[in-house]
């Protein structure tokens, strides 16, 4: 199931921890345990490390007195931590409505490695944008794949949506130029720029992605990242933070990951609001995330 090794780490800490009264030193060696079922769990270490400190932290300063319920102080100390690792995500919703009042197209960029899940959640998002009224553009700014600006327009058509695409080996920067002026011209409220995820030695990929931002000034920069790769979706993170700006995260195949940590990970290492989760390969499978839900269901709070 869904997050299963995460949830079963966590069980594991209230199951050993609940009936006695463990000294410090006891209770290290516990969590000493704990710590390395969540990083194979694909939580980061550090990220681990600092939730188990703040348990032993709560646990040492409570007494524990006859009746107490040892689990729920745990249960409610891990809850308290982690809820803190996470930044609250911002209503795109209204921010695209907001800026459409103006007459100006809301313009967002999509990042993210070769695989991870870019053009299907581009058109998750299209879909979910068309459904609430908004018709957005999308621009095929992956000039490089052969067969990328293929599967955006499929998408575009079946959503019935326009598509900006330019040739093969042409500028992607100048692919979403076009796409803005596009909307501009026609009052189109939203821009979703597609782009490349190639990551060759001899490619640079990064330079290509600070062009893209530099022509296009979004005013979102989203990285899509894959919630099976872990340590990995955390460092793509890290360098497309430090690269070009990240502002929000979309975490793909959620609907696969068994393990869990990763959508823990990297929103504690980056700080960044996880935006959306994608839950499967259909254009309904995409759900806000819900930060609570997401942390019930790994503390086994709720299924
Ligand atoms: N199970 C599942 N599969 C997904 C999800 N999102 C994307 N996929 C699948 O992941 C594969 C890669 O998706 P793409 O959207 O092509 O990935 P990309 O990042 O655009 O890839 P490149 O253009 O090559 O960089 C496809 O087979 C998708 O159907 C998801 O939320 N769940
Ligand atoms: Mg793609």
């Amino acid at each position: 199931m869904v997050f299963d090794l995460l949830r079963g780490a966590f069980s594991n800490l209230i199951e050993r921890v609940k009936y006695r009264t463990l000294s410090e030193r006891e209770l290290r060696a516990v969590i000493d345990n704990i710590v390395l079922d969540m990083v194979s769990a694909d939580v980061a270490l550090d990220v681990a490390e600092d939730i188990a400190s703040s348990v032993i932290k709560e646990l040492s300063n409570i007494k524990i007195e006859r009746g107490t319920s040892i689990e729920k102080v745990i249960v409610n100390a891990l809850k308290y931590k982690i809820l803190q690792l996470f930044e609250k995500p911002p209503d795109i919703l209204s921010s695209i409505r907001s800026k459409c009042s103006r007459r100006e197209p809301y313009v967002i960029v999509f990042f993210g490695i070769n695989g991870v899940g870019k053009t299907t959640t581009i058109a998750k998002i299209a879909y979910m944008l068309k459904n609430n009224g908004i018709t957005p553009v999308l621009a095929a700014a992956d000039t490089f794949r052969a067969g990328a600006q293929e599967q955006l327009e499929v998408h575009a058509h079946r959503i019935n949506i326009p598509v900006i695409k330019g040739k093969y080996g042409s500028d992607p920067a100048s692919v979403a130029h076009d796409a803005i002026e596009y909307a501009r011209a026609r009052n189109i409220c939203a821009v979703l720029i597609d782009t490349a995820g190639r990551m060759h030695v001899d490619y640079d990929l990064m330079g290509e992605m600070r062009k893209i931002v530099k022509v296009s000034k979004p005013d979102l920069k989203i990285l899509v990242v894959d919630a099976l790769t872990g340590n990995d979706a955390v460092e793509q993170a890290r360098k497309f933070n430090e690269e070009v700006g990240v502002d929000a995260v979309i975490v793909a195949k959620v609907d696969a990951d068994v393990k869990g940590g990763t959508i823990l990970s990297v929103a504690a290492v980056t700080g960044k609001p996880i935006l959306y989760i994608g839950l499967g390969q259909k254009y309904e499978d995409l759900e806000p995330f819900n930060i609570e839900k997401y942390v019930d269901t790994i503390l086994g709070l709720r299924s």
